[in-house]
């Protein structure tokens, strides 16, 4: 029999008696989501300014993705790709044409996408720039995230993802980010196949890379023969004011790779983009999972995906980020406590005027889930501000309010 959970502190003492403790979650327990909004199951609402790092744009439950799951729920959830289905070609058809590229091969977590692309741009080191085998190396950046696998916290900076995890995969040489003199330096060695970068570094605190990094970096690979491998994960999907992040400075990656949003946070969809020279390496049986490309992914992706575009998610974000960061820098002005704030539409960050190792900032996202609005911190000081892309101008800044009060309150305690 299924039971129940009747307060937040019985869920709470059920995870930590029977659950991994790979987490420290904020105290809050959710039990539903509208829009912007979600509730505890004490029924106290809150605006939701995590989206989930940013695999809710379209909003909780959205009417019409939930609608898309649950008519296709009812007809066929997964086929395996043994065989067909008659809604991935759809999907594939959708996504190439939606993001200009020739090929999809759809995955499940973001992780999965970036494993297969970096298996896609070893491949055509191989097979088509002639890298001795086994010899592929792919330039990634300090402080990137990428996912949790063990691949990808090879080419991990960050001590507390790697420690206890070896030994790692070789072939990943890390170079500061937004570097563009360490790019040209680094892509100059003939084995290289891959750059890996995130247009915006999310986890890393928001860290937006100067103006023309991202056009840099598309010329130094083409320059040497390099593969643009895009990590628009926590990005894309019109996170930043644009569909793509790379869209801000027209920058084309050769692989671009999404996630998150991609199903609007009803069930993991990912995908890697490409043209047919990079994507054809890979031959039948050489790469798939399980659930990758299943029909009931399908119908949300493509669901998701014009959900953004009808309801204009992308203008919103770019037009109510501009707001947002003129409220924080209002607030900047009025304490201490804050020192900036930096971001893109939608994606922000407020670093706080503490230690990274302090537990200030996390102070601060206790007060905003008292006065109402859910926040977690990134790393240390800094706290990652990412509403839902439905987000009204209204809504938007009764959130400033609640972030100022917190603040300033904070502040006389
Ligand atoms: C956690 C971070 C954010 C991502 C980018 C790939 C992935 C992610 C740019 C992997 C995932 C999530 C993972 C989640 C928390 C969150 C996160 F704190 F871990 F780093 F957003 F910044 N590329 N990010 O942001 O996608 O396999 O998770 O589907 O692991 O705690 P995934």
């Amino acid at each position: 029999m299924v039971e129940e959970v009747t307060n937040s502190r019985e869920a709470i003492l059920l995870e930590d008696q029977y659950g991994a403790h790979n987490y420290h979650p904020i105290p809050v327990v959710l039990t539903r989501g509208e829009g912007v909004f979600m509730w505890d199951v004490e029924g106290k609402r809150y605006y939701d300014f995590l989206s989930a790092y940013s695999a809710v744009n379209q909003g909780h439950c959205h009417p019409r993705i939930i609608q898309a799951l649950t008519d296709q729920a009812k007809e066929l959830t997964l086929t395996s790709r043994a065989f067909y289905n008659d809604k991935l070609g759809l999907a594939e058809k959708y996504v190439c044409e939606t993001f200009g590229y020739q090929k999809a091969l759809f995955m499940n977590s973001g992780a999965e996408a970036n494993e297969t692309a970096i298996k896609l741009a070893r491949k055509w080191g191989y097979t088509k720039k002639g890298i001795p085998d086994n010899e592929a190396v792919i330039v990634a950046v300090k402080k990137n995230f990428h996912g949790r696998t063990t691949t990808i916290i090879s080419a991990s900076t960050d001590p507390s993802a790697r420690k206890g995890f070896g030994p790692f995969m070789p072939g990943f040489e890390i170079i500061s980010y937004d570097d563009i003199a360490a790019m040209e330096h680094a892509l100059s060695n003939s084995n290289v196949c891959a750059l890996w970068i995130e247009p915006i570094q999310g986890e890393a605190g928001v860290y937006v890379p100067q103006e023309g990094y991202l056009k840099a970096a598309e010329s130094i690979c083409r320059k040497h023969n390099v593969l643009l491998m895009m990590d628009e994960i926590q990005t894309g999907i019109a996170r930043t004011g644009k569909m793509l992040a790379s869209d801000h400075e027209n920058v084309r990656p050769d692989l671009l790779i999404l996630g998150k949003a991609l199903s609007g946070g009803v069930l993991p969809v990912s995908v890697v983009l490409a043209d047919d020279d990079i994507m054809l390496v890979i031959q039948p049986g050489e790469h798939g999972s399980t659930f990758g490309g299943n029909p009931l992914a399908a119908v949300v992706c493509m669901e998701a995906l014009q959900v953004v575009k009808d309801e204009r998610l992308a203008e919103n974000a770019e037009r109510l980020g501009e707001i947002f960061r003129a409220r924080m820098k209002a607030l900047i002005q009025k304490t201490d406590l804050v020192t900036l704030v930096r971001g893109k539409g939608l994606l922000n960050a407020i670093v706080i005027n503490d230690s990274p190792k302090s537990d200030t900032a996390w102070k601060i996202c206790m007060a905003f889930k008292e006065n109402g609005l859910l926040a977690k911190p990134t790393h240390g000081n800094i706290i990652r501000l990412a509403p839902p892309l439905v987000i009204t101008e209204e809504q938007l800044h009764e959130c400033c309010d609640i972030i100022e009060k917190s603040i300033l309150e904070y502040r006389r305690s």
